[in-house]
């Protein structure tokens, strides 16, 4: 599939977003693993977070659409989870794949997880090495680093875990292990990643503590299922934010969107940036909070983004870069390596397609320099099969001269269903 957008002025109105896609894939673990029907209201359905529903249907749970946007998990509890049948493909979705072998690492039945090619090339022993500290048994491809992971999982006992990297999926597969081993387990980050699943655990009666940087559960709780409301996902409002930025005479609104203050830091940099953002209506749902967002044409200039800030925008950094691209001055992004290890090398794929609209920029092992104020010019742009890269290339050329073809724009049914619609209201 291609999409060809064209140049546009004047973003005015209303646009909602679909539901949280880290919280929709954990609504469906913890209401797998709880006693009773969780319903999820606002469950994003993606590709990936149907393929996370998909993956506990195989390990024998019931769920079902009693309406388009809600989704009922009739949990077994803790221990309810049987053996599938067959292989467990988890598609695109990286969160999909280390979560549930978290989940996996604590059943005494034989499971076998995989994903599509760029799952594949990504590193998995940052979960393996952990779970097999705690007791699971898994191998894989490349010394247990690459899927198809094949465990056998069991009795986990608790450990103190020190993640290299601040990472949320490290986090959550943990802490999911941790709730099948008598005591408290314990992860501590660099730098704080996102915290849904500390937030949701405790919400479905688990006894967890955050601590800093330090999250701990203790193991073999009891789980009641729970009422979720899922937000809109920032990640994906973050394109229409910076649209809005960018295009002449814009003012739009951005409704009901998740505003986890682990997750902010694209509002954050955009604000440094010298955004016109407001945030109205704000609002607290089961330790979320929503909010609207107004965003109106603004005069941007460049930034430097770093540290503790990467973690709460790693996701956002593709559609910033295309802020970062007319704004006055440069932007420098370091600290970001992570972004070399997800669906493609993201300051990769960002610098080769930003350049093809016109962009100078400078890779960095950890990051890269945006050259600010670039006339962007229409082209055709590659995904390389990474939804980021492609809304982010799509809102690009809204912002640029002429007409744009993204191509292989697929993969944006992995995050963001209904982009194309939305965008096609603009044109
Ligand atoms: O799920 P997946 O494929 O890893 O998705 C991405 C994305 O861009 O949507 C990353 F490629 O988001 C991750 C995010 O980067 C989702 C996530 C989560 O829900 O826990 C955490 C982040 O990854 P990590 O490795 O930093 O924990």
């Amino acid at each position: 599939m291609e999409l060809k957008v064209k140049s546009t002025i004047g973003l005015v109105g209303e646009v909602s977003v679909p539901g949280d896609k880290s919280i929709s894939h954990r609504a469906v673990i913890l209401g797998s693993l709880a006693k009773g029907t969780t319903q999820v209201t606002g469950f994003l359905r993606s590709e990936d977070c149907l393929n996370t529903a998909r993956a506990f249907m195989r390990l024998g749970v019931s769920i079902s659409w009693p309406f388009p946007d809600v989704l009922e998990i009739h949990g077994n509890g803790l221990d309810g989870l049987r053996e599938p049948g067959d292989v467990i493909d988890v598609g695109n979705s990286g969160t999909g794949i280390r979560l549930i072998t978290g989940v996996l690492a604590g059943q005494s039945f034989y499971s076998v997880i995989t994903g599509d090619e760029s799952i594949r090339r990504r590193p998995m022993g940052r979960v393996v090495e952990p779970l097999k500290e705690m007791g699971a048994m898994i191998f894989g491809r490349e010394g247990g680093d690459k899927a198809p992971l094949s465990i056998i999982g069991g009795e986990l006992w608790p450990i103190s875990y020190q993640s290299p990297v601040a990472s949320a999926q490290v986090k959550s597969a943990i802490l999911l292990a941790g709730l099948f081993a008598e005591g408290e387990t314990s992860v501590t980050e660099p730098t704080l990643s996102r915290n849904h699943t500390e937030l949701m655990l405790k919400g479905f009666g688990a006894d967890v503590r955050s601590e800093r940087t330090t999250a701990t559960v203790v193991g073999r709780p009891q789980l009641n299922a729970q009422s979720v409301q899922v937000p809109g996902d920032i990640s994906s409002a973050a394109y229409w934010m910076v649209a809005g930025l960018i295009i002449p005479n814009s003012e739009l609104t951005i409704t009901n969107v998740g505003i986890n203050p682990t997750r902010t830091g694209i509002i954050d940099a955009l604000r440094a940036m010298g955004a016109n953002l407001v945030l109205e209506n704000i609002r607290e749902e089961a330790g979320e909070s929503a909010a609207d967002i107004v965003v109106r044409t603004s005069s941007l200039h460049g930034t430097e983004i770093k540290g503790e800030l990467i973690p709460r925008l790693i996701d956002e950094v593709p559609i910033l870069a295309v802020a970062a691209a007319v704004a006055e001055g440069d932007t420098v992004i370091t600290d970001a390596k992570e972004l070399r290890v997800k669906e493609t090398d993201r300051i990769a794929t960002v610098a080769v397609e930003l350049a093809k609209f016109g962009v100078s920029i400078d890779e960095l092992p950890d990051g890269m320099v945006i050259y600010g104020r670039s006339e962007l010019t229409g082209t055709e742009c590659q995904s390389h099969g990474d939804h980021r890269i492609a809304m982010s290339c799509a809102v690009a050329g809204m912002a640029a001269s002429g007409e744009t073809v993204v191509h292989d724009t697929e993969c944006i049914r992995t995050s963001y269903p209904g982009f194309e619609a939305t965008l096609a209201s603009f044109a």
